[in-house]
């Protein structure tokens, strides 16, 4: 079962900058940067009620990002959706017809595992999973 909006995230190409909108304009807590070596990304997180915004970086060329940012610019990315058990809701979403972009979580930022689910299955949404470690 998904449990609430983990967070949205946003693509960016330079997260101090974009940091002080969120954290000086907005007033939004800072949680701090981390790097996803799995995912080639860098992320910001700023928590907002329940919920937070992420900002992501790429790290490479080679990240999906940097493949979104070239073609669709700065802007929201993906929504992730929490859940106590990544495996039954990825076997359920696959069974129902869901293209996985993966089959099987991978490690996340705060060493969460995490699943995305292809855009081309939520009109035009890339969709995260994600499960606390
Ligand atoms: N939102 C909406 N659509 C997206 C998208 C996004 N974030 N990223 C790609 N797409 C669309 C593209 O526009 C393209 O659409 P068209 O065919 O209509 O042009 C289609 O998906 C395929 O895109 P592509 O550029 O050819 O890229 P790939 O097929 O190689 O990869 C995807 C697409 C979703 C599988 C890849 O971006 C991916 O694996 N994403 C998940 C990983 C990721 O984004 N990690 C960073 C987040 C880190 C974190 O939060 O921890």
């Amino acid at each position: 079962m998904l449990k609430k909006i983990d967070h949205i995230g946003i693509a960016v190409k330079d997260i101090e900058e974009t940091a002080k909108f969120y954290r000086d304009l907005l007033g939004m807590k800072f949680l701090g940067v981390e790097e996803v070596a799995d995912q080639k990304v860098k992320v910001a997180f700023f928590e907002i009620g329940e919920t937070h915004i992420e900002l992501v970086c790429p790290t490479s060329p080679e990240s999906a990002v940097a493949k979104h940012l070239e073609k669709k610019g700065e802007g929201i990315h993906h929504i992730c959706y929490a859940t106590d058990d990544i495996e039954a809701e990825l076997a359920r979403l696959k069974e129902q017809g869901a293209r996985l972009v993966d089959e099987k979580p991978r490690l996340g930022a705060h060493g969460a595992k995490i699943a995305f689910i292809h855009p081309k299955s939520s009109k035009g949404v890339l969709t995260e999973l994600s499960q606390k470690s």
